[in-house]
């Protein structure tokens, strides 16, 4: 992987499936290290293994995905009681985002509900989406990734934070004196490709307001509506995270190399980073790496655990 400066990239104009961004990236360099390949099949060093709970809540998350809609109480009383007994007790879990040598270069931050209904993220979401309190969700989610980051001893290495759509309406985000914009210049927040941000005129004015707070930004789930592919960014993005979807398997489907290698190709044309998610073999990593992609997270690499280090 080379090393980009944003001042080397401008938009060129005259790709239309790449959106109007301003080419005004400020990608800071990566912190100092040529990277290396990561050896077949060799641990990168670290302690990646869940603690049993962790492991055993992560089962049951993946488990419980399908059937979690049916699963919350429908009426508003019982689901306030739930949602308000599972915002005291999450937590966030954090998971390595690597260099193609398994060395750190920044952490995403997870929600973990640990509550016997909201039995995870998705159910948890949901909950506040019906109650319409994800901004209160959401303003818990970064104290707690700010006060995990704080304390932790993490080196040059950045922290990832997903938002919800309605997290850009928030103000509380954009505020000065918020937690998390102490620390905006280690911040990476994700937008996600799978709900729709159409509703938000002013996405872009946004986005601005947060990088003008010293956030950088990533597309988070990219490929995961192959439909919206051709709004590859509708906004200035520092990173791109191909949807696991496009990683699983990856070594066994031409069409989906030629895909993710014109997204790669695309995106380095933009100065854009490009992140491989749910990688969890090596061979998929190999194939990911041979065809550009910057940086790895999976399982392979390591599991989310509640410990950021
Ligand atoms: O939408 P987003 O990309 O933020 O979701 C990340 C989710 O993917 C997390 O819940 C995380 O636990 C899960 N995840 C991370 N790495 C892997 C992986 O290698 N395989 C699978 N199946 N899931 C993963
Ligand atoms: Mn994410």
């Amino acid at each position: 992987m080379s090393r980009r400066r944003s001042s080397q990239y401008s938009v060129p104009r005259e790709v239309n499936d790449v959106a109007q961004g301003s080419g005004n990236f400020r990608l800071a360099p990566f912190p100092e290290g040529a990277p290396r390949r990561f050896p077949d099949g060799t641990d990168p060093g670290g302690d990646h293994q869940l603690a049993p709970l962790e492991e055993a809540a992560l089962a049951h998350h993946l488990l419980t995905l399908q059937t979690c809609k049916s699963a919350l109480p429908s009426d508003t009383h019982s689901l306030t009681r739930c949602f308000d007994r599972a915002l005291r007790s999450l937590y966030m879990s954090f998971q390595p985002i690597v260099y193609a040598d398994g060395a750190a270069f920044a952490y995403e931050a997870l929600l973990r509900p640990n509550d016997p209904v909201l039995l995870n993220p998705i159910a948890m979401l949901e909950a506040a989406e019906r109650l319409e309190r994800i901004e209160q969700l959401g303003r818990i989610i970064r104290l707690r990734c700010a006060e995990a980051f704080a304390s932790a001893s993490v080196g040059d290495a950045l922290l990832f934070v997903n938002l919800h759509a309605a997290d850009l309406s928030d103000r509380t985000l954009m505020s000065q004196f918020a937690p998390l914009t102490q620390i905006a210049g280690r911040v990476v927040l994700e937008i996600t490709e799978r709900t729709s941000l159409d509703h938000l005129t002013d996405i872009r004015d946004r986005i601005a307001e947060l990088r003008s707070l010293g956030f950088r930004i990533a597309i988070d789930d990219l490929g995961a509506g192959h439909s919206r592919m051709r709004m590859l960014t509708p906004v200035d993005t520092d990173f791109v995270k191909l949807d696991q979807s496009l990683v699983r398997g990856i070594e066994k489907n031409p069409a989906t190399q030629s895909l993710v290698r014109s997204i790669v190709d695309n995106c380095h044309r933009h100065g854009i980073y490009v992140i491989g998610e749910g990688v969890e073999s090596t061979t998929e990593a190999d194939v990911l790496l041979e065809i550009g992609c910057d940086l790895l997270q999976g399982y392979l690499y390591g599991r989310p655990t509640p410990s950021l280090h």
